[in-house]
């Protein structure tokens, strides 16, 4: 009798550590203006804003710059900067292309060539990472993300575990 119960709590545990990490969404690798790369555009900002639009951003995605080195580069700006396309105290930057740059935090980024007047005609790109239910907004943050909507699939594999977590418990006691 012992032997069976334990023999359905390890399978109960077997459940719920297969069924949990898929709750937990992967990092995506977003490749920017997808196989126009990150180049000049010939209709100036929307080919980014478009491509921007047409994704989600994750903490711990991703973002792909395809560039030639030594033509163009990518500079992380504040939003003040990003308007006028200054890069004088650029956030980061990368000179290296291409470039993988991981979003290690929620909230509006901000990205432009410091070349010539690539940002000014249009190499110039906006996101918003989303944060995730469990990371909180940086102290201060004026913009704070909205969380993601939890989608029904999520909701599914969270609860399916602890039901059968339950039942089993209901049975030993
Ligand atoms: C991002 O990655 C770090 C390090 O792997 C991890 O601790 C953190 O929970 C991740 N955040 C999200 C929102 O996935
Ligand atoms: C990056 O750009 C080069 C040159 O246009 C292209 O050959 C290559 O396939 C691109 N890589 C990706 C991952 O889009
Ligand atoms: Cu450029």
């Amino acid at each position: 009798m012992a032997a069976s119960k334990l023999m359905m709590v390890v399978v109960v545990m077997a459940i719920a550590s297969f069924r949990l990490p898929h709750t937990v969404a992967q990092p995506q690798r977003h490749v920017v203006g997808d196989t126009f790369g990150w180049n000049v555009p010939n209709d100036g900002p929307t080919t980014y804003t478009t491509w921007a639009s047409r994704q989600t951003f994750n903490v711990n995605d991703t973002l792909f710059f395809n560039f030639t080195t030594g033509f163009h580069d990518v500079a992380e700006v504040t939003q003040a900067a990003y308007g006028p396309c200054t890069n004088a105290d650029p956030i980061s930057r990368e000179t290296n292309g291409p470039a993988t740059l991981t979003l290690t935090r929620p909230g509006n980024h901000y990205y432009i060539c410091t070349f010539g007047t690539h940002c000014q005609i249009g190499q110039k790109l906006t996101i918003n990472v989303v944060g995730g239910s469990t990371t909180p907004p940086p102290a201060g943050s004026t913009t704070p993300p909205s969380p993601p909507a939890p989608s029904s699939a999520s909701t599914f594999t969270a609860v399916v575990p602890v039901t059968f977590l339950a039942a089993a418990l209901a049975l030993f006691y």
